[in-house]
């Protein structure tokens, strides 16, 4: 089986401090916290941003901000969210793609999320898989809904996406697709025979689904943006303990761990 990609998303969009002291909020703070990631063993960080007052935003300074950091200082893969929060705008939302980063997430259909709507119409889809093509951006498509794997699949006929194409199947957002075994084989059994593929489950499920992950030669993510516990009642003191515990379980597993240049080749980047 081949290396395991971990990637580690530190912060996301809905988080707050109220419910986790251990959220890094600030560009300088992202940045130790992908630091401390990948000195355990992440190769990809997923990158959310936040104001002065910890709301969420997608503004290019502060991810240039901390991209300048992890770069300086790492050797991590970067890639930035284009999902942003729920009700952002499209024109706030593709901000760092124009940093030319090595990746960012592209969200391939909309899909209830909480009491939210994640919104990304098809013709603003299209826009972003432009830009990131524009900005030699590789995208990792976010599927929350099994459909979003069909209009991925459009893309390249468009010729707006390219193969080997990265997934990311994010199981367990309440509105979206469940985290089950059974949903997963089903996506698997969707993507072309080249994809790559990560799998993320929300809150309690995120350590099952990147054991499977693990076990199907799959790619996982973990991190605050999913999950903010290491057990249940207890909250993980930073997502470093997170990352960890991965590596750990991937050592009993026999599957060893990518570093970042061995992640770069396996996602053709
Ligand atoms: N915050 C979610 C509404 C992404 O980063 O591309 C969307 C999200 C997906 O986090
Ligand atoms: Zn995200």
């Amino acid at each position: 089986m081949e290396k395991l990609i971990i990637t580690a998303a530190l912060v996301g969009a809905e988080v707050t401090r109220k419910q986790t002291p251990f959220l890094p909020l600030s560009p300088r703070e992202i940045a130790d916290e992908a630091k401390k990631a990948w000195a355990a063993g992440a190769s990809i960080v997923h990158l959310h941003m936040r104001d002065s007052i910890g709301n969420p935003t997608q503004n290019k300074e502060l991810f240039a901000e901390a991209v300048d950091y992890i770069q300086a200082e790492t050797d991590l893969i970067i890639q930035v969210s284009t999902g942003g929060a729920a009700g952002m705008t499209a024109e706030e939302r593709i901000q760092p793609v124009t940093l030319a980063p090595e990746m960012a997430s592209l969200s391939t259909g909309s899909v209830n999320f909480g009491e939210d709507v994640f919104s990304n119409p098809l013709p603003m889809v299209r826009e972003f898989a432009l830009a990131c093509q524009n900005y030699h951006v590789k995208p990792e498509i976010e599927v929350f809904e099994a459909g979003m794997i069909q209009n991925a699949l459009n893309l390249r006929e468009l010729g707006l996406l390219h193969e080997p194409i990265h997934f990311n199947f994010v199981l367990g957002v309440p509105g979206g697709m469940p985290a089950t075994a059974k949903n997963l084989l089903f996506l698997l059994d969707l993507i072309p025979p080249a994809s790559t593929w990560t799998i993320s489950g929300i809150g309690k499920h995120q350590l099952p689904m990147n054991t499977l992950g693990i076990i199907l030669g799959g790619h996982v993510r973990t991190g605050f943006e999913d999950n903010i516990y290491y057990r249940k009642g207890v909250l993980a003191e930073g997502n470093t303990p997170l990352v960890e515990r991965l590596v750990s379980l991937a050592q009993s597993l026999e599957r060893p761990v990518a570093s970042p240049s061995e992640a770069r080749i396996l996602l053709g980047l």
